[in-house]
């Protein structure tokens, strides 16, 4: 009955906001997503940040520290046990999440969250490992990634090479780092699953797999393997990129659409005078959906005909999206202090995406 309920809650809020909007209804008729048929998962999550699946079972980061894990409609918040103590600054916390391939043997997973020690705060890539409900730090991978007032990266997935990816921020008040190959800062970073380099990096010797990145949080492959990726730029100037192995993207020497010899320009930008805030993305029948968190919306990009457009609206800040067969799952983020709840915020929400 909640679950019903809420589904009605929503196709309201749904509804109300397309008839305020003649632009949103002309946009809707032509969206790909039914809004009418979004479902609800989850409810009452706690800033959640990154979606996995296995099988029918869904495994979110929550920023404070907590996994929830969602199997035929029941949450259940498992215990996360780190070494060290997590961070509470401003976007920080327990971010990326991604189970390791042979999860159904070994009950790993990598994760990517944001600490406070002595030393000073940081960013660290760990394996957790699931024993009756609590995950437990097993292994480190990678350590001292730069963090700092904001912008830790923190997207994790696994690459159709079997390599592991990770988006990290330029920390904030260092910007250079992003242009610093001797830095893990701005950067993307690629791993053996065992947290080893691969032979085959661009850059012999590190994990810098791209660099010259602000607060990059989103990575999506396509089936042919090209890597785009989803970055914060600087007042506005957001950027989707088309990744390739040892290019510089830019940041700070450049921003928006303009242009330097030896860097890439962005596939698509907000704009100077727009804001998406894009994290988590995902890939499918040739497009690239992105969460918006600023933007309070999915946005579709076809990296074929430039063409962009927002197909969930109306539910506030979006943090990540997943594809699953023909299912787009997304999490909102109105927990976060950035946005305004609606009734037990934060969800997951399940789509159909429609055949075209
Ligand atoms: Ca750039």
């Amino acid at each position: 009955m909640a679950r019903l309920l809420a589904f009605i809650f929503l196709a309201v809020i749904v509804a109300a906001g397309c008839s305020n909007e003649e632009k949103r209804e002309v946009e809707d008729k032509e969206a790909s997503v039914q809004l009418s048929e979004l479902q609800v998962l989850a409810d009452e999550l706690h800033i959640p940040w990154s979606i996995s699946q296995i099988g029918e079972i869904f495994y979110l980061t929550e920023r404070p520290g907590s996994i929830v894990k969602i199997e035929d409609g029941k949450r259940e918040r498992q215990k996360v046990m780190l070494e060290k103590e997590l961070a509470t600054a401003a976007e920080a916390g327990l971010l990326g999440f991604v189970l390791t391939p042979d999860f159904l043997q070994t009950n790993e997973a990598f994760a990517y969250y944001t600490y406070k020690d002595s030393s000073g705060q940081f960013n660290r890539i760990v394996v957790l490992q699931l024993e009756n409900s609590v995950w437990k730090e097993k292994r480190l991978l990678v350590d001292k990634i730069p963090s700092g007032q904001y912008h830790h990266g923190g997207r994790m997935k696994i690459g159709p090479d079997g390599k592991l990816y990770a988006t990290t921020g330029d920390a904030a008040t260092n910007p250079e780092i992003a242009q610093d190959l001797q830095s893990l800062g701005g950067k993307i970073l690629r791993m053996n699953v065992d947290g080893s380099i691969p032979d085959d990096n661009p850059v012999p010797n590190s994990y810098v797999y791209s660099f010259g990145h602000r607060n990059p949080q989103g990575l999506a492959w396509t089936s042919e393997g090209t890597l785009y990726e989803s970055e914060h730029g600087p007042s506005a100037n957001d950027e989707i990129n088309l990744i390739q192995a040892g290019k510089n993207y830019g940041w700070p020497v450049i921003k928006g659409i303009e242009k330097k010899a030896a860097i890439e320009s962005p596939l698509f930008t907000s704009g100077a005078n727009n804001t998406w805030a894009p994290s988590g993305m995902a890939y499918a029948n040739g497009k690239l959906y992105v969460a918006a968190l600023r933007g309070n919306a999915i946005i579709e990009f076809n990296p074929q005909t430039k063409e962009q457009r927002e197909i969930i609206t109306g539910l506030g800040r979006i943090r990540d999206v997943f594809i699953e067969g023909n299912s787009l799952y997304f999490i909102s983020n109105n927990t976060d202090g950035r946005g305004n709840p609606l009734e037990k915020d934060d969800k997951l929400y399940r789509v159909e995406l429609s055949a075209q």
